[in-house]
């Protein structure tokens, strides 16, 4: 079989590449490499990386003549993944289309019944499903069976056919290593500033799949499941030592979601980094409600510089109750402290505007932030929907999202977004009133964060489509304005 599988090109994320921000797509690497050790032909198009505009694709398409055209997708750059679809329809209406990925996985029907072009959604980890459906397309199974394929969507008579979800893979070590010569693996720019090394070569790694918690606001326990598949140490140090020599990296980007979901784990992957003596910087997301002082320095001995972890709301009652989160405060400030003592990078994430959310407990999470204002690195985000997540479900009742709502159709007015910032993916906006959420985002900027306001004016322009959205930016330029004159910082410097 010849599969050709895209990423889309453009969408929030490739957008924004700029100093290094580029990467392989692991997923479809993953998928490449169980197809590849199938004996299937198979191509990866990095459309976001190319920049290629639908006519350069429609030739590759033709070129290559795939039987199947598999597309992934985010909800950010979901409509850029619908029109690759239809592109592929158009240009090879005998090929397969298949979309996998984050947004397909989490809303099959939706993207099925909006579609047209689309024949199949796999859902959630696809390279089992991807080598049994390529099997069957081949001719190895009988329709019957194809048709009755674990974890994927399809449409039949008109109706769209949910097929029961697929048993995560149990051993992931036995997923054969992401088949990174399908991609210009030296065109990625991907780097990270290691604190006095300078910009080094990076890549990023998967060494866990699933996560046991239940954040209302994500996508992770449902998609991947809540019971969470380990990669073993030696199988991890053995891909970082092919990394280091064949693609001479030096920095490696844990994307687990949870690194040290099992602490014993985390120690024993370091242990053997330092075995080994290899020369290594990482990065990683782990939850402060699993890491103590020895865990922590081991890391760090082994090569860790910078490290992200939520904590979403300051308020206990947000953050446990209406978040899920279920972490302690004193394991945050003790986790602050432990970074700046061995010299490695905090990163902190913290969203406003959960459901119930009051102007009171925001400043709770407004405190922690100035508190640490010199000392961690804070991303801040305004609370946004996915597909799928228990927040989708509030969003619904709540009727911030219309029962009918799509994610397939871009909304003029009723659902707010901010594609400026993060995608045309609709915001939660419950208790604070839009000049608050301002006013506790530019707070954060002009104490300090980083958010450069006269970067951002030619996309937010180029991004008003109501008379609503151009009224959000004119409350949010006037709050911005104010709060400048306000603290005497002048209006687009930081001093
Ligand atoms: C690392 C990571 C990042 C990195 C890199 C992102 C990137 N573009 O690669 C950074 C930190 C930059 C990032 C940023 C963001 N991220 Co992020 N991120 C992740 C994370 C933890 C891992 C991604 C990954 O590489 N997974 C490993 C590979 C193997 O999985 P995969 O790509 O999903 O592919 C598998 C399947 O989906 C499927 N598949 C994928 N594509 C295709 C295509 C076909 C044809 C088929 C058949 C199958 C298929 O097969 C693969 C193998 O099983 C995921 C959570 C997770 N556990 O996956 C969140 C996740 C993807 N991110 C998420 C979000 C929300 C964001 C941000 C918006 C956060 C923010 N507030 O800014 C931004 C947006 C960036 C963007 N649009 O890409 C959400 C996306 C939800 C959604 N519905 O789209 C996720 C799912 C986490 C969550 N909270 O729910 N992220
Ligand atoms: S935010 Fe992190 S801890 Fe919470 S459910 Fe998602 S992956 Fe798990």
């Amino acid at each position: 079989m010849r599969v050709q599988l895209f990423v889309p090109p453009g969408g929030y994320f490739a957008e924004r590449w700029t100093k290094g921000s580029s990467m392989p797509p692991l997923g479809l690497l993953y998928i490449g490499a169980v197809l590849e050790k199938e004996g299937h032909d198979i191509r990866i198009v990095p459309a976001d990386l190319w920049k290629l505009n639908g006519h350069r694709i429609t030739g590759l398409m033709k070129e290559f003549k795939p039987d199947i055209i598999g597309v992934t997708s985010t909800t950010e750059n979901r409509f850029q993944s619908f029109k690759l679809i239809r592109i592929a329809k158009k240009a090879l209406p005998e090929s397969i289309t298949v979309m996998g990925g984050p947004h397909a996985s989490m809303a099959a029907e939706d993207t099925l019944g909006h579609i047209p072009e689309l024949d199949i959604v796999v859902r959630g980890e696809a390279e089992e499903t991807m080598r049994e459906l390529c099997r069957g397309l081949e001719g190895k199974m009988d329709l019957r069976r194809i048709q009755s394929l674990a974890g994927i969507s399809f449409r039949k008579n008109g109706e769209i056919v949910p097929n029961p979800d697929r048993t995560p893979i149990k051993d992931i070590d036995s997923i054969p290593r992401p088949a990174y010569h399908l991609v210009p693996f030296e065109q990625y720019n991907f780097r990270f500033e290691v604190p006095g090394k300078g910009m080094l070569p990076a890549v990023n790694m998967m060494t866990s799949r699933g996560c046991p918690f239940k954040c209302n606001f994500c996508a992770t326990p449902i998609n991947w499941g809540r019971t969470v598949r380990m990669r073993s140490p030696r199988n991890i140090v053995e891909e970082i030592e092919f990394l280091i020599h064949k693609y001479g990296v030096r920095v490696i980007f844990f994307f687990d979601d949870t690194f040290n979901t099992s602490p014993r784990r985390a120690h024993r992957i370091c242990d053997l980094i330092l075995e080994k003596k290899l020369d290594v910087f990482f990065k990683c997301d782990i939850r402060i409600d699993l890491i103590d002082k020895p865990l922590l320095l081991k890391m760090k001995q082994a090569g860790l510089f910078h490290l992200s972890f939520g904590l979403e709301a300051g308020s206990e009652r947000v953050r446990n109750e209406i978040v899920g989160k279920n972490v302690d405060i004193e394991d945050f400030h003790n986790l602050v402290r432990w970074c700046r003592e061995l010299e490695i990078i905090p990163n902190a994430f913290f969203i406003f505007s959960h459901p119930t959310e009051t102007w009171q407990e925001a400043q709770e999470t407004m405190d922690i932030i100035e508190k640490y204002k010199d000392q961690i690195e804070a991303s801040i985000a305004i609370l946004h929907i996915y597909p799928g997540t228990p927040l989708e479900k509030t969003a619904k009742e709540m009727g911030v999202l219309p029962r009918d709502f799509t994610w397939a159709k871009k909304y003029r007015s009723k659902i707010i977004t901010l594609p400026a910032a993060q995608g045309d993916v609709p915001l939660y906006l419950d208790k604070l009133s839009w000049t608050q959420i301002c006013e506790l985002i530019f707070r954060w900027s002009i104490s300090g964060g980083k958010i450069s306001i006269l970067r951002k004016i030619p996309r937010v322009l180029k991004n008003i489509r109501s008379g609503a959205d151009l009224k959000r930016y004119a409350v949010m330029a006037f709050t911005y304005m104010r709060l400048k004159i306000k603290t005497g910082t002048g209006c687009f410097s930081r001093n």
